[in-house]
């Protein structure tokens, strides 16, 4: 059997930090190649691993390292989110969808074995039934972020059915993580919220009171994500992405489960123009072909990762 060796591009962001780290705990340090634009690694990344700088839009640095290293695995993660995305529209598009589209004419040309990108509830629209959304629907997304992954999954299955790459893929709901920081998404509140309720006590939220949004916490996200890629293939039955929950709050939730730990927490909200976005997305996600094809359970809630998110900042506050 062939050894895997993966490639991990975005490897600084909030997802790639943390799925590295697992990704070489399960297969070795040196079978976990990081790759991101920056040129300085994520901290928690320094010395678990090798590390490149590379440019996700650059198809022949990327060609290159991939033959370099003997790449039989690539995880993509590098992208543009929905409210950077929407405030640069050709440039979310030009990124997210030319870095995909090079990276699985590379997987069929080395003949890789897996591809994992993700996708996202982004790509729901006003047009979806915004309860228990389910797998297969109404898809008309509203923002940049959301045609690009909703082009990407079709793209994905495309290349799945024309050239038989086996390229995985999931819709993650708002992620929650402590140990790296979201970039530029409407779900960031969620993360904030957490940091802000530590250091100032209060927090001002740019969605309004009542916005319901899917959120999952990262320990989740990165065990859904090993779970599908590790999955024997005749268990994939879907090459667009899955439909992936754990759970769903809204701002004044969020902020009553955190004054059970720091009872005098505030929140007050300014809605800006993430509002529009969010209020675009589903409340909640039917996730049944998830669990029914390849087991997809979660384990975390809203009071679980409240206490697991208060419990590491303040370790890591101190620390600091
Ligand atoms: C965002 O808010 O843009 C992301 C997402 C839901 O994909 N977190």
């Amino acid at each position: 059997m062939k050894k895997e060796k993966v490639l991990i591009m975005g490897a600084c962001g909030q997802i790639g930090v943390e799925l590295t780290l697992a990704l070489r705990k399960l297969y070795g340090a040196d079978n976990v190649i990081a790759s991101d634009i920056r040129e300085a690694q994520h901290p928690l990344l320094e010395g678990t691993g090798p590390y490149y700088t590379l440019n996700a839009m650059d198809a022949a640095a990327t060609l290159a390292l991939i033959k370099k290293e003997n790449i039989t695995q690539v995880y993509l993660l590098a992208a543009l989110l929905s409210a950077t995305g929407e405030k640069d529209p050709k440039r979310a598009w030009d990124i997210n969808m030319q870095s995909l589209l090079q990276v699985l004419d590379i997987a069929v040309q080395e003949k890789l074995t897996k591809v994992y990108w993700p996708s996202s509830i982004a790509v729901f629209g006003t047009t979806t039934p915004k309860q228990d959304t389910p797998q297969k629907t109404i898809i008309e997304p509203r923002t940049v972020y959301g045609i690009s992954k909703y082009a990407g999954e079709l793209w994905c299955q495309y290349y799945n059915q024309r050239w038989g790459l086996d390229v995985r893929s999931l819709r993650y709901p708002g992620l929650i993580s402590w140990k790296s920081e979201p970039g530029g998404g409407t779900t960031d509140y969620a993360v904030e919220i957490y940091h802000e309720a530590l250091k100032h006590g209060k927090y001002t939220s740019f969605l309004s009171e009542g916005t319901y949004l899917p959120m999952m916490y990262m320990d989740d996200a990165i065990r859904a994500t090993i779970e599908l890629m590790e999955a024997p293939e005749e268990k994939i039955k879907s090459r667009m992405a899955y439909n992936l929950s754990a759970m769903s709050f809204s701002p004044k939730e969020i902020a009553e489960a955190i004054r059970k730990h720091i009872p005098g927490f505030q929140i007050d909200y300014a809605p800006d123009f993430r509002q529009q976005i969010a209020d675009g997305w589903p409340q909640s996600i039917d996730d049944s072909a998830a669990r029914a094809d390849w087991g997809w359970k979660h384990e975390f809630d809203l009071e679980k990762m409240t206490a697991d998110m208060l419990l590491h900042l303040k370790e890591q506050l101190q620390t600091v």
